[in-house]
């Protein structure tokens, strides 16, 4: 089974696939930490992303679609969660041929849906958290840079839910309830 987590910045992608990699062993494909991965180890594909990632931009959809043909072409089977992928049409139409190209398609595609202020709240509350345990702080995970990233969602990936649910594969979660409640939620999508 392969499943897209769709939403806006702090939906809680991230924290939704890595229950599912623990509960059903699935493996995670997640854009935004394998762009993190390649500033952090100072590629050159790296530094050309991290002004863009920071200011809260979307990275351009050749740099992004390459990382995800890259982990399909090397991966051995498994159910794949795209997770943060895709976030426009272009990548929607490219992950449908490479899929097709591996004779798999998507299963479900879960809009988690949450309101702006709570959004806004979390991620500020991710960057305390952080600052507070000395860890380090993500780039984006600021007032600024949230407000961009915003604009990028409604602007940029917000056209997928149509696109999706005109192909009949779209369930929207409340992504509003506890981490346990939209897991249970989303575990009743996947065995509905
Ligand atoms: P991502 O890494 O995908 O980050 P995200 O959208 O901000 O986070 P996510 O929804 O996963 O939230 P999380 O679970 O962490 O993208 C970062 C950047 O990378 C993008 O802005 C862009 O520049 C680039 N990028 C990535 N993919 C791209 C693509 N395909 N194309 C172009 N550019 C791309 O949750 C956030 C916080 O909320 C956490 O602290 C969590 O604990 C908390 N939380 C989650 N669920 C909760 C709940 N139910 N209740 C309370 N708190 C909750």
């Amino acid at each position: 089974m392969n499943i897209i987590l769709l939403g806006p910045p702090g939906a809680g992608k991230g924290t939704q696939a890595q229950h599912l990699v623990a509960s059903r062993g699935m493996v995670q494909l997640s854009t935004g930490d394998m762009l993190r991965e390649a500033k952090d180890s100072g590629t050159e594909m790296g530094k050309m992303v991290a002004d863009v990632m920071a200011r809260g931009d979307l990275v351009t959809d050749d740099i992004v679609i390459g990382l995800i043909r890259e982990k399909l072409e090397g991966a051995k089977g498994g159910s794949f969660i795209f997770d943060g992928f895709p976030r426009t049409l272009e990548q929607a139409d490219a992950l449908g041929q490479l899929l097709d190209e591996m004779g798999q398609s998507i299963d479900h595609v879960i809009e988690l849906r949450v309101n702006d202020e709570v959004l806004v709240d979390r991620i500020v509350g991710r960057a305390e958290e952080a600052r507070l345990a000395g860890k380090p702080v993500r780039a984006d995970d600021n007032a600024e840079s949230l407000k961009v990233r915003l604009l990028a969602y409604y602007k940029q990936t917000s056209p997928l839910i149509g696109y999706y649910h005109a192909k009949g594969m779209l369930t929207a979660v409340d992504g509003l309830g506890t981490i346990d409640a939209v897991k249970d939620e989303i575990a009743g999508v996947l065995d509905g």
